[in-house]
């Protein structure tokens, strides 16, 4: 038994227990919008704590020279594991306490894992890509000093196995020395090029590695297939001069006309096979929420937003909004005036219970949206839209795409919605079905805004920009009449937006 303070120091060790099972229950730490998880080395079994850590378990990491277990802890909201986004270090990096080690993303939320020792990291027990469960060791840390100790058990145990760290330093992709930033899609694909990203010139912020970072590594390393471009189609503009043949000439052998020969359509080769691979992240989480939703009755009803008051609208807005920093699209409008019908019909601001034997009345209006993000569909809320301004829920729209943009988008963003909207227009399409979003009541999907003609008042034609909305409801607790008052309201407020001035809080 490795005893780390002997027994003299029982009663200090014991203070010491205490304050370190609170200090690691209060390790969710959120940092500019999302969750920093530090970790503790014994692991989150050890956090519910009533009994006390073995005195020799417990250490102050500048002192001591062993291999910490790091596990990787509960990071709330039901999360059971996560994927590897990323890994900050590799084996044999120094880390100190706060350090980034890697990022990880549940379904829920992607977050930084954070070193709770200063050390030498031995062993990274995931790749990029893997699943890992929480309560299962993350990484092996060595702390200060030259010994090594394995972690002992809960009943005191311990054995001298020294780390593997070598096989795993020959096996890892990052460098020595410093971080190289790239996502986990450079990384594989640096890593199924057999190449360093220490050795690729990084040209993207901060010197982050790209893709085309790598393609100009290997154009330079190697051969590289050159890209296939099709040659520019040969344009005959004027046609060859015809011989001119008289009717009373005789027959004579024609001159042969040139023969034009259409460029050969050079299209990539077919080669490949099919690939087979689980469902994870956010694609994970998305199967479990549709197909929750599934179980639930919805009412579909439509209708077309003659937007050309918005239009101009917008257009002054925009100018406006800009000139203070933010951008201004037709979104901030259609949520507050989203929030501002369900101030007449708060049953769509509901949430039902799981059998559907209750309903909450919610009195936030936590409006989602959802987002076309490079990891998938994520459907972020603004929060108590009710009482923010259109300028606030713009600004506030511009945080969250940037931290969609960004993969950043935590659990704080992505919970607590309370009714949604999905903005497909901005990318297509006229009309859609939006699933509804369990336990929320209510979705309605926006098309795109179209120049169409429709008959003014005198009969005329005109043209008119007109945007169609879906609505899906949840039939067991709305009924279609609701969902179409409501919808009227939310028309109004759109096609004449100056009215929205009286309603506003
Ligand atoms: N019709 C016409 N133009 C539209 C439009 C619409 N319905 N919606 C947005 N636009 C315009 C915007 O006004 C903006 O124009 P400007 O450049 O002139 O300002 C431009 O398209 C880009 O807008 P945006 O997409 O950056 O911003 P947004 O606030 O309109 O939308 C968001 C934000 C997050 C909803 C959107 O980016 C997005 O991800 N949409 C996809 C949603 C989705 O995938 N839904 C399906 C869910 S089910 O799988």
């Amino acid at each position: 038994m490795h005893c780390i303070l002997g027994p003299k120091n029982m009663a200090a060790a014991r203070t010491f227990s205490k304050h370190w099972r609170q200090f690691c229950k209060l390790r969710q730490v959120r940092q500019s919008g999302r969750y920093t998880v530090l970790t503790g080395r014994n692991g989150p079994q050890s956090f519910p704590g009533t009994q006390h850590l073995p005195y020799h378990r417990f250490q102050t990491s500048a002192k001591l020279n062993e291999l910490v277990n790091f596990y990787l802890s509960d990071i709330g909201e039901g999360i059971r594991e996560v994927q590897i986004k990323e890994w900050y270090v590799k084996v044999g990096d120094h880390v100190k306490q706060f350090d980034a080690l890697c990022e990880v993303q549940s379904d829920k939320a992607s977050v930084t894992i954070t070193s709770r020792y200063d050390g030498t990291i031995k062993k990274l027990c995931y790749d990029v890509d893997d699943i890992a469960q929480t309560g299962k060791v993350l990484v092996e840390i060595e702390t200060s000093g030259g010994k090594t100790l394995e972690e002992r058990s809960d009943d005191g145990q311990s054995s001298d196995n020294s780390s593997s760290s070598d096989d795993e330093s020959s096996s890892m992709q990052e460098i020595r020395g410093h971080k190289v930033l790239a996502t986990p899609a450079v990384r594989k694909m640096a890593k199924e090029n057999k190449i360093k990203l220490s050795d690729v010139q990084g040209s993207g912020k901060e010197g982050r590695v790209l893709k085309e970072d790598i393609l100009r590594h290997l154009g330079g390393e190697r051969k590289v297939t050159p890209e296939i471009v099709p040659p520019p189609p040969t344009v005959q503009t004027q046609a060859p001069p015809r011989p001119q043949i008289s009717p009373l000439t005789p027959p004579t052998a024609l001159p042969q006309e040139p023969v034009v020969v259409p460029p050969k359509i050079q299209t990539p080769p077919v080669i490949g096979k099919d690939v087979t691979e689980p469902i994870r992240g956010i694609r994970r989480a998305m199967v479990k929420t549709m197909t929750a939703a599934q179980a639930i009755p919805p009412f579909g009803y439509y209708d077309e937003i003659d937007m050309t008051a918005l239009v101009k609208f917008r257009r002054d807005m925009k100018v406006k909004a800009l000139e203070r920093g933010v951008k201004f699209s037709y979104m901030p409008v259609f949520i507050k005036a989203v929030s501002m019908a369900l101030r007449h019909f708060p049953i769509l601001n509901s949430s039902v219970d799981a059998k559907c034997e209750n309903i909450t009345y919610k009195a936030s209006h936590n409006i989602g949206l959802a987002m076309d993000t490079k990891d998938g569909l994520l459907v972020p809320n603004i929060k108590n839209v009710q009482a923010l301004t259109i300028f606030e829920i713009a600004s506030e729209l511009n945080r969250l795409q940037v931290l969609g943009d960004a993969g950043k988008l935590g659990t704080e963003e992505l919970t607590g919605g309370t009714f949604s909207l999905s903005n497909i227009g901005s990318i297509g399409g006229t009309y859609a079905r939006p699933v509804i979003l369990p336990p929320e009541v209510a979705i309605g999907a926006l098309g795109r805004i179209q120049t169409l003609p429709r008959f003014d008042e005198n009969g005329s034609v005109v043209a008119r920009h007109i945007m169609a909305v879906s609505w899906s409801a949840d039939h067991r607790v709305i009924e279609g009449a609701t969902m179409a008052r409501f919808s009227n309201m939310w028309k109004a407020y759109l096609e004449n937006p100056t009215s929205m001035i009286l309603d506003l809080k």
